[in-house]
């Protein structure tokens, strides 16, 4: 893996397909804006503060052959409170997030805590494309080919001890460089968790990228975790702090209602969130209403991780 910054970039290195996504990326969303009436400032190409080169990642396991959602659609159509409660919100008012420098402090129960820069953290890892379901507890879908590292061996890497059995991540808190941490909406930063097994379930990764560029702003760049057969909302953005802890560590939504949004919140059509069904989401396909979809049990994912599970009532206890 490889990070420069743009000025290290040569002109001779942007290749024409690169120019050519930009373009016609630039004109669909010209397009888009003039049916809808819509389109504030993502028409703008993003400035990156520093260049990941996610194009050398192999193609990693589990991946889906289902369509994949429009990049523009991934990007545009977003939950960042951080940058505004409503889905266009992230891709208007995170453009200008400085990413870099950026560094992610692991503590807590291991042998080796530390504080790296992201290039540091990434390095001795390969990046792998996946392509995962992702489903938002409000009851929408997408597909998405993420580019990361898994993130057990990243927390090898600090030896936890046998007193870790669960992982606290956090969110960077700066209000001035995150706007929605102004307004009294979250209990801020943003906090999400996992038990280490889940953590450590080879599904789980931490990414960097996706559709092969890096990860843009409004998807939680400079690094986000994404645990693909839990609602949308574990997958926590911009992280600056992950720890090794003892007992299960508060999570945002969890403490903002916990009948609503469990600590677990693994994807479960048999468990209707209070106000809605989960039985079935709108798959976001690049249809114009997108389509209708049977929700499955984990996401689908149910062979990799069911066995997480045993024995656990998943409905009235551990939703
Ligand atoms: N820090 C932070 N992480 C977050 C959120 C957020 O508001 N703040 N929203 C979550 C929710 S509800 C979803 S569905 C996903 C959506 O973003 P994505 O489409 O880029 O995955 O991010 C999750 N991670
Ligand atoms: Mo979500």
């Amino acid at each position: 893996m490889l990070i420069r910054r743009p000025a290290e970039i040569r002109p001779s290195e942007i290749t024409p397909e690169a120019l050519f996504r930009e373009r016609r990326r630039f004109m669909r969303t010209v397009a888009a804006g003039t049916i809808l009436g819509a389109a504030p400032s993502i028409v703008a190409p993003r400035e990156a503060a520093a260049a990941i080169d996610v194009a050398g990642a192999t193609k990693g396991p589990f991946g889906t052959d289902e369509k994949q959602t429009p990049f523009e659609d991934a990007t545009s159509y977003n939950n960042f409170y951080e940058f505004g409660t409503s889905k266009r919100d992230p891709a208007a008012n995170a453009q200008n997030f400085k990413t870099s420098p950026w560094s992610i402090a692991v503590e807590g129960e291991c042998e080796k805590p530390g504080k790296l820069g992201l290039e540091d953290f990434v390095k001795p890892f390969a990046l792998q494309d996946r392509i995962y379901r992702h489903r938002c507890v409000e009851a929408w879908s997408m597909v998405i080919p993420w580019v990361g590292i898994p993130l057990g061996p990243v927390l090898q890497r600090f030896k936890p001890t046998s007193k870790a059995k669960f992982v606290a991540f956090q969110t960077l808190l700066d209000p001035s460089r995150m706007p929605g941490q102004k307004r009294d909406i979250l209990d801020w930063p943003y906090v999400e968790g996992l038990r280490i097994d889940e953590a450590m379930n080879p599904l789980t990764l931490l990414s960097v990228g996706m559709y092969g560029k890096v990860l843009p702003n409004q998807n939680g760049a400079p690094i986000r975790l994404v645990v693909p057969w839990k609602y949308g909302f574990k997958s926590i953005k911009s992280i600056v702090k992950i720890k090794f802890v003892e007992k299960q560590p508060p999570a945002t939504w969890n403490e903002y209602a916990p009948s609503e949004y469990g600590f677990y919140s693994n994807v479960n059509p048999n468990r209707d969130h209070p106000r809605w069904s989960q039985r079935t989401e709108r798959r976001i396909d690049g249809s114009f209403f997108g389509t209708r979809i049977e929700t499955r049990i984990f996401n689908g994912y149910g062979d990799q991780v069911a066995n997480l599970y045993t024995g656990m009532d998943l409905i009235h206890k551990y939703f």
